[in-house]
């Protein structure tokens, strides 16, 4: 370690030493006559142009960019709120690209013409005062009203009427995968910490706790058109992120903290699949899998299957090497659908009940965990109390 710190400090000096003789060559220039490395009027034509072509370059990227990937921007968005945050990015948007047009225009312009030409001397110019008061309350005013917008906006995307009837789901995160957990008939979610983490409750549920009797983990999330749902994230190791990119929604997910999303889902799955937008990105996808497809078959290995679009959660906070895979299906369908569904989803208090059930090995039976017995007991106590 210490002859590579020595080996640094001597390639460092070397750089330090380099430097100095270039700025000590740059201190000569213009005392031989005819020096070459002085501008001439030609280096500044050639200047002037290369900043006047640049510009140009900046404008045909943008257009084009716009052309070759402008398809990848994500459609109508499938939550009551996402209209409003779409409006905000888009007015973003047009006041960036439009002040971003003239400024760059005109900076490469003034470069172009005001070019240096022999024997013009640049003109001495301190301050205008009032070219400085515009360039400055205008920004002020622009950004003022769309900060205030914005907050306005977030505001009501993330308030949220304690009297209104709400679904409740908890997302859970961890490297790498998510759960979720829906509250169940009392639409009230037990208590959780880490802590309580053991075999199948793998969310940490505190199984003493009344609310979580009837909870519900479940590996996929169903949403019912147009209702309510209001998400609370934890994360059991690092900074997640929610991210439901359809809905407009994203949320770090903390340890030790719960944090809260809420939003109405307003297209079906299977309303999304049918829009022309959505059919047109599909065919795009499974057009390159096909292609893909023929390569592998080449090879001897499985075709991949065609692609069908499903809403995701994703995580989007880049959390370890598994990041990428880090998803959970969302279907949003029919209030019925989704009530069928959840119906058919075991309780958490009977999936660890099913798992401690004394087993034909005596062994087994021994190695029974307290808080098997102590989850009989308090479930004997709700039946008991209602
Ligand atoms: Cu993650």
């Amino acid at each position: 370690m210490n002859g590579l710190l020595i080996l640094l400090i001597i390639v460092l000096l070397g750089v330090a030493a380099w430097q100095l003789s270039k700025i000590f060559s740059l201190t000569q220039i213009g005392m031989a006559k005819g020096d070459s490395t002085i501008a001439n009027d030609k280096d500044n034509n050639i200047n002037g142009y290369l900043m006047f072509a640049f510009v140009g370059f900046i404008y045909i990227f943008t257009i084009y960019s716009f052309i070759k990937w402008g398809s990848f921007v994500l459609d109508t968005p499938a939550s009551e709120h996402g209209k409003d945050y779409d409006n905000l990015m888009n007015i973003s948007w047009i006041i960036i690209f439009t002040v971003q047009t003239l400024t760059q225009f005109l900076l490469h312009y003034f470069a172009f013409k005001y070019r240096g030409k022999e024997g013009q001397k640049a003109l001495y110019y301190a301050d205008n005062n009032k070219l400085e008061a515009i360039w400055t309350i205008i920004p002020v005013i622009v950004l003022a009203v769309l900060i205030l917008y914005g907050l306005y906006t977030w505001n009501q995307i993330m308030y949220v009427d304690e009297d209104e009837e709400v679904i409740n789901v908890e997302l859970y995160a961890k490297q790498f995968s998510w759960e979720a957990r829906y509250a169940g008939d009392d639409n009230t979610l037990g208590k959780a910490n880490v802590r309580y983490i053991k075999d199948v409750n793998t969310l940490g549920v505190d199984m003493s706790d009344r609310a979580s009797q009837d909870d519900k983990v479940v590996t996929e999330i169903h949403l019912p058109v147009g209702k309510k749902v209001h998400f609370r994230m934890r994360s059991q190791d690092v900074l997640h992120s929610a991210y439901m990119p359809h809905f407009r929604a994203q949320m770090n997910c903390v340890p030790g903290m719960v944090t809260e999303f809420a939003f109405i889902p307003t297209i079906t799955t299977a309303d999304m699949r049918n829009m022309p937008g959505m059919v047109k990105k599909v065919d795009g996808i499974n057009k390159i899998r096909a292609k893909k497809s023929v390569e592998l078959a080449a090879q001897g290995k499985p075709a991949l299957e065609p692609y069908t679009f499903d809403y995701l959660l994703l995580c989007n906070k880049i959390c370890g090497a598994s990041h990428f895979n880090m998803q959970l299906k969302i279907v949003v369908e029919s209030e019925a659908d989704y009530k069928k569904w959840l119906k058919e989803q075991k309780t958490l208090a009977s999936a660890i009940k099913e798992a401690n059930a004394p087993k034909e090995d005596p062994a087994a039976v021994k190695e029974t965990p307290a808080v098997a017995e102590a989850v009989v007991d308090t479930t004997k106590a709700v039946a008991k109390g209602k």
